[in-house]
C-alpha cells in the first residue's frame, strides 16, 4: 500500500496484528535476565552472481518477533530499569538507493507502524549500541547472521547466550492468527497441486508441472517455501530430487512435493499420481498402502500423544503391508525391528513428519523417526504427516518383486493439533484414488 507521497507502508493485508507481535515479545522477554541486551538480526543478503543477489528472505526469528522483512534489519531489546525498550534498526530512506533497489520503509515508518518503541538507522548501529553493550551483564543474540554485529559483540567482551531455545518454545505453538495464515498457505499450495493434476498427461515434462505449481504461487503473491520436487517415474524414489528436467512417460507416476509461504509461514504438501490418469494395479497397491499409513498417522495426531506416535502408527501399517504384498518375507516383529529400525526402513527411510511454521522444518522439535524423544503433541502445533515407500530399481541393497520396481510414492498433509482432534489444513488437496483419477488431465490442453 502506498500513500502520502509514495512512502512505503506496512502491508494493510497483514494477518498478524501489532498487538500479537507485542504479546510474543513480552512472552520472550519474560525469560531474559533484565541486565541483558537482546539482539535479533535478520539474514544476510547473499550474492547469486556478480551484482545479482538471491531473493532476500528475512530470518524467521525477526519475522516472528516483529514481522520486519527488509534486509539489514535488527530487532533489539534492553531494559531501562523500569521496562523493556524494544527497537528496530533499519535501512534508512535513501532516494538514490531506492531508485535502484526499491522503496524502503525507513526509520520513521518503522517506529510508527511496527511493534517497537524506537527505531534507528542501521548506519547508526555502532554508535547506539556500544554503550548498551558495555553496560550490560550479558548479550542474548543470534550469532553468524550480521558480521558487523558479531564484531561489535566480540569487542564488548560481554558474555553472550543464545535466545533461540526460548524463542523456539514459543514458536512451536501457533496462535489463532498464525493458524489463519498457515491455512491460507496450505490452501494456495493445495490449489497449485490440483492445477498440476489437471495439467497432467503422458510425456509431460517435470519442469512443466513445476511451472504450473509455481505460477499459482506467484499468482497468489506467494513464493515457494522450498525448491519444488517434481519427480516422474523412478525420480520419485530420490527423496530430495530437484532437477525437474525429465519427461514423464505414459504409465509412470509423478511425485510432487511443493509448498509455498504466506508472511513467511510455510505449507508443505506432497501428492503422487499417474500422469495418464489411471493407477496401474501395482501402483494402486502401493498407493493404497501409503495412504492407509498416512491416515493412521493422522489419526495418531492427538493431544498428549508422544512425538513418535504418528511415526509408529505409520510404520506398523507400512511394515504389515510390505509383508502382505510379499515385499518382506518375515514376521511383523522382524519387519519393524526392536526400535522401529527393522527391514521396512529400507523402503521407508525418512521420518513421518516434522513441525511446520516460519521454517518448513520448523523449530521446537525433532524429526519423526530420529532418536530425539521430541515434544508431546499439544494444541496449536502444526506437523506434516508424510509416509512414503520407495523401490528404486537400481538399488543393490533391496530386492523387490518386478511389478513394484521403480515405484516411489509419498503423501503429505499439514496437520493442526487441536483438543478436538487433528485438523487437516491441506484437506482440499485430493488424495483418494477416485478423486485423483477424475482430476488428472481434466484441464484440457491449457495446463491451468
Ligand atoms: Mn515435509
Amino acid at each position: 500500500m502506498f500513500e502520502g507521497g509514495g512512502d512505503k507502508h506496512r502491508d494493510s493485508s497483514s494477518m498478524i496484528t501489532n498487538e500479537e507481535y507485542c504479546h510474543r515479545q513480552s512472552a520472550f522477554l519474560a525469560d531474559i535476565p533484565l541486565d541483558n541486551v537482546v539482539l535479533i538480526p535478520t539474514n544476510p543478503v547473499m550474492v547469486r552472481s556478480r551484482d545479482t543477489n538471491f531473493p532476500f528472505r528475512a530470518n524467521s526469528y525477526i519475522l516472528y518477533l516483529c514481522g520486519w522483512n527488509e534486509p539489514e534489519g535488527l530487532w533489539m531489546a534492553h531494559h531501562n530499569g523500569t521496562k523493556w525498550i524494544t527497537s528496530l534498526f533499519v535501512q534508512p530512506r535513501d532516494e538514490k538507493k531506492e531508485i535502484w533497489e526499491g522503496r524502503r520503509i525507513g526509520v520513521e515508518q518503522a517506529s510508527t507502524q511496527f511493534p517497537v518503541d524506537e527505531a534507528y538507522s542501521i548506519d547508526d548501529l555502532d554508535e547506539v549500541i556500544k554503550s548498551l553493550l558495555s553496560d550490560s551483564k550479558g548479550i542474548n543474540y543470534i550469532q553468524g547472521l550480521n558480521s558487523n554485529l558479531d564484531e561489535l559483540v566480540k569487542q564488548s567482551g560481554s558474555k553472550y547466550s543464545d535466545p533461540r531455545p526460548v524463542l523456539d518454545s514459543l514458536r512451536i505453538l501457533k496462535s489463532p492468527q498464525e493458524i489463519e495464515v498457515m491455512k491460507k498457505s496450505a490452501e494456495i499450495a493445495s490449489q497449485a497441486h490440483i492445477n498440476s493434476m489437471k495439467a497432467g498427461h503422458p510425456n509431460v515434462g517435470e519442469w512443466e508441472l513445476q511451472s504450473v505449481i509455481e505460477s499459482h504461487f506467484v499468482n497468489c503473491k506467494s513464493t515457494w517455501a522450498y525448491p519444488s520436487i517434481v519427480g516422474g517415474g523412478e525420480n520419485a524414489t530420490i527423496l530430495h530430487y530437484k532437477s525437474n528436467n525429465e519427461v514423464i512417460n505414459d504409465g509412470e507416476l509423478v511425485l510432487i512435493d511443493a509448498g509455498c509461504e504466506v508472511l513467511g509461514y510455510a505449507s508443505d504438501i506432497t501428492r503422487t499420481w499417474p500422469v495418464n490418469g489411471t493407477f496401474s494395479q501395482p501402483q494402486r497397491e502401493i498407493y493404497e498402502l501409503v495412504l492407509k499409513a498416512q491416515l493412521a498417522a493422522i489419526e495418531a495426531c492427538k493431544v498428549n500423544n508422544h512425538w513418535k506416535s504418528m511415526h509408529e502408527a505409520a510404520s506398523i501399517v507400512i511394515a504389515q503391508g510390505l509383508i502382505d504384498l510379499g515385499i518382506l518375507q518375515c514376521s511383523l516383529k522382524d519387519a519393524l525391528g526392536d526400535n522401529f529400525d527393522g527391514q521396512y526402513r529400507k523402503f521407508f527411510m525418512h521420518g513421518t513428519g516434522h513441525l511446520l511454521g516460519l521454517d518448513v522444518h520448523d523449530v521446537g522439535g525433532g524429526r519423526q523417526g530420529d532418536d530425539s524423544p521430541g515434544p508431546l503433541l499439544q494444541p496449536g502445533m502444526v506437523v506434516t504427516v508424510e509416509p512414503g515407500l520407495y523401490f528404486a530399481s537400481w538399488r543393490s541393497d533391496i530386492d523387490v518383486p518386478d511389478r513394484y520396481a521403480g515405484i516411489g510414492i509419498r503423501i503429505e498433509d499439514d496437520i493442526l493439533i487441536t483438543d478436538d482432534g487433528p485438523v487437516n489444513l491441506s484437506e482440499n488437496c485430493p488424495k483418494s484414488i477416485e478423486m485423483i483419477e477424475a482430476l488428472v488431465g481434466s484441464g484440457g490442453g491449457n495446463h491451468v
